[in-house]
């Protein structure tokens, strides 16, 4: 379970109705107010993966309350059953109860993959806090590459990641290098209503004012 220090992959944590749940409230989420859409890099590079924000959108590189380069339109709010979610998962992953009470997540960022989407290896820097990542992934499995903080490049650790499964990323590990090299084709998880692709669901602390 531990791959790393501060980093712990829990398989198949979420039951089927708890996927269920979140792949329903993931559609709603995606049709607006700001849509599932394709980032749009600085350089002018497209992303391969779909995004959708809630509490803060996520423009790169930087959060905001509005999607001011998709739509304009401010984004949905962070509910707190999201929160109760990732507190839940951090005490499932660590153990500890204290880490879980103070985790008070306010973005989700929302990934979804087709079968030919990847992610590229980046380090997440855009929160102003120490607080962990918790990762919930549902729907086809992936190749997950968990690197060093130190470049891109290796050591790093190739862990599949199938749905249900919770990895959250704390202490050192919250500044590794990190990537999706890889989404398996095929079934994904029809029992939970995702009949094809990949979700991988987010649950940060930005840091930011209010
Ligand atoms: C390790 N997403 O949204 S989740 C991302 O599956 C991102 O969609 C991938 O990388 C995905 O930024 C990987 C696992 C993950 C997420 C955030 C992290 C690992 C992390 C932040 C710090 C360290
Ligand atoms: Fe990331």
């Amino acid at each position: 379970r531990v791959v790393a220090p501060g980093a712990v992959h829990v398989p198949e944590w979420l039951p089927v109705e708890r996927r269920a749940e979140l792949v329903a409230a993931c559609r709603r989420w995606a049709r607006g107010p700001v849509p599932l859409r394709h980032t749009v890099l600085p350089g002018g590079g497209v992303m391969s993966v779909r995004t959708v924000c809630l509490g803060w959108h996520w423009q790169p590189y930087r959060y905001a309350r509005t999607a001011d380069d998709v739509n304009g339109a401010r984004v949905a709010a962070f509910p707190d059953w999201l929160g109760d979610l990732g507190r839940a998962a951090v005490a499932e992953a660590y153990g500890d109860e204290g880490a879980a009470e103070a985790f008070a997540p306010d973005t989700a960022l929302i990934n979804f993959y087709d079968a030919t989407a990847r992610m590229g290896m980046h380090q997440d820097k855009e929160e102003r806090s120490s607080a962990p990542v918790v990762s919930l992934s549902i729907g086809a499995r992936c190749v997950f590459r968990f690197g060093n903080a130190e470049g891109r490049g290796r050591p790093y650790t190739d862990v599949e990641l199938a749905s249900g499964d919770l990895f959250v990323f704390g202490g050192p590990s919250r500044f590794a290098f990190h990537g999706v090299p890889k989404v398996y084709a095929g079934p994904a998880d029809p029992a939970a209503g995702l009949r094809a692709g990949r979700l991988n669901l987010t649950l940060r602390e930005t840091g930011m004012a209010s």
